[in-house]
């Protein structure tokens, strides 16, 4: 019996090793270990033996058994990476001095505006801080004073996951993080400046003004005295320096429930010159800035005591901002995944 074994062993061994093809190594397989195998019938053959035979010719077939599965299944492998090789080694050859006859890539717009703010208020001191887009209802609403079944929910609403978790609806999500992290620094007399760029979404039905995936960009600044005159600075110099020259814009009020007062900043539409048309909804302006002074409530959540300092918020929105400084009529453009359309825009700093 034990000849009979070895020579099993040694069958297989040659097999394996002269087998290049998968077809026929599922033949050996088949061969040994299938119902009608040689291996099988050993099995199958030792009715016939004493107690004390069976006892450890079992044990030797089942262990022939059992590396001969394995075996079979490591030369699989072993062929598969090979046929893997041999494509690899058949495609073309990637010839990297054919790279500048093919079209360059080009800058989205919105990162073109994004990066060009960025710089503007770095300038000014501002730190850019980076979010998720995955946040919390306390991030998205109650850390900014917007407590469940608050009415002003209903502005936002947002896509949501089965855990909970949501799409930010506004890059205001941040604020709470933002203040936390920077609170112990106010303390030792270091004014918070930060500002936050992030992708917001909204369920709501798109127009030319709106999309339900668009850019925005929070900023926040808080220390002792500050009032809505430093708020008014930072915007005039924000948007000058964006479109290098005056800009009419208006404030008038507009109520988010983490700013106390709040604004709208509306720019004049620079599509129409302030004539009206589909991207202003024909009124000649384009809300582009709500802002304000950020709530005590607000404050007081990021550990911010709202008796000693006070502080302006501000949200962007980016993608109108874009619109406006390419003169872009309609906001889905920028989704569009055009490149044709959005291979015009360039930034000779780039
Ligand atoms: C907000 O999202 C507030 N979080 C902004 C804020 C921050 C106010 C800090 C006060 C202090 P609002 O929903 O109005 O506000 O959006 C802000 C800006 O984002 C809008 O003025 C607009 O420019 C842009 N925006 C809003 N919704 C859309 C949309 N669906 N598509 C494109 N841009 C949008």
């Amino acid at each position: 019996m034990d000849n009979k074994i070895n020579v099993i062993k040694d069958e297989i061994k040659q097999k394996l090793a002269n087998t290049t093809d998968l077809v026929d190594l599922d033949k050996i397989r088949v061969a040994y270990l299938g119902k009608k195998g040689s291996i099988t019938a050993l099995l199958k053959g030792m009715k016939e033996l004493s107690n004390e035979e069976r006892k450890s010719f079992g044990a030797e077939v089942n262990q022939l058994k059992a590396e001969t599965a394995k075996k079979i299944e490591e030369r699989i492998a072993e062929l598969k990476e090979k046929e893997i090789e041999r494509e690899i080694s058949a495609m073309p050859q990637f010839d990297i001095t054919v790279l500048p006859e093919l079209a360059r890539g080009s800058y989205h717009p919105i990162t073109l505006v994004q990066r060009q703010c960025e710089s503007i208020f770095k300038s000014m001191g501002f730190t850019v801080e980076d979010y998720p887009e995955v946040v919390t209802d306390y991030e998205c609403f109650e850390a900014v004073n917007i407590p469940k079944d608050h009415p002003a929910r209903d502005m936002q609403d947002t896509y949501y996951l089965e855990n909970g978790q949501l799409l930010k609806s506004q890059t205001s999500a941040a604020q709470n993080a933002i203040l936390k992290k920077y609170a112990k620094d106010l303390e030792n007399g270091i004014p918070i400046k930060s500002i936050f760029p992030g992708r917001c979404f909204r369920n709501e039905a798109t127009d030319a003004s709106h999309e339900n995936t668009f850019f925005q960009m929070e900023g926040i600044m808080v220390d002792k005295d500050i009032s809505i005159s430093n708020l008014i600075f930072f915007m005039k110099t924000m948007l000058s320096e964006v479109f290098q020259r005056d800009i009419k814009v208006r404030l008038r009020p507009g109520f988010f429930p983490f700013v106390e007062p709040g604004f709208e900043l509306d720019i004049s539409c620079l599509i129409c010159g302030g004539e009206g048309c589909a991207s202003c909804k024909h009124s000649g302006w384009l809300e582009l800035c709500p802002c304000g002074m950020i709530h005590p409530n607000v404050l007081r959540e990021g550990g911010i005591d709202p008796d000693k300092y006070t502080g302006f918020a501000f949200g962007l929105g980016l993608t109108r901002l874009a619109m406006m400084k390419y003169k872009i009529k309609d906001i889905r453009d920028l989704n569009s995944g055009s490149l044709k359309a959005l291979a015009q825009f360039t930034d000779d700093d780039e």
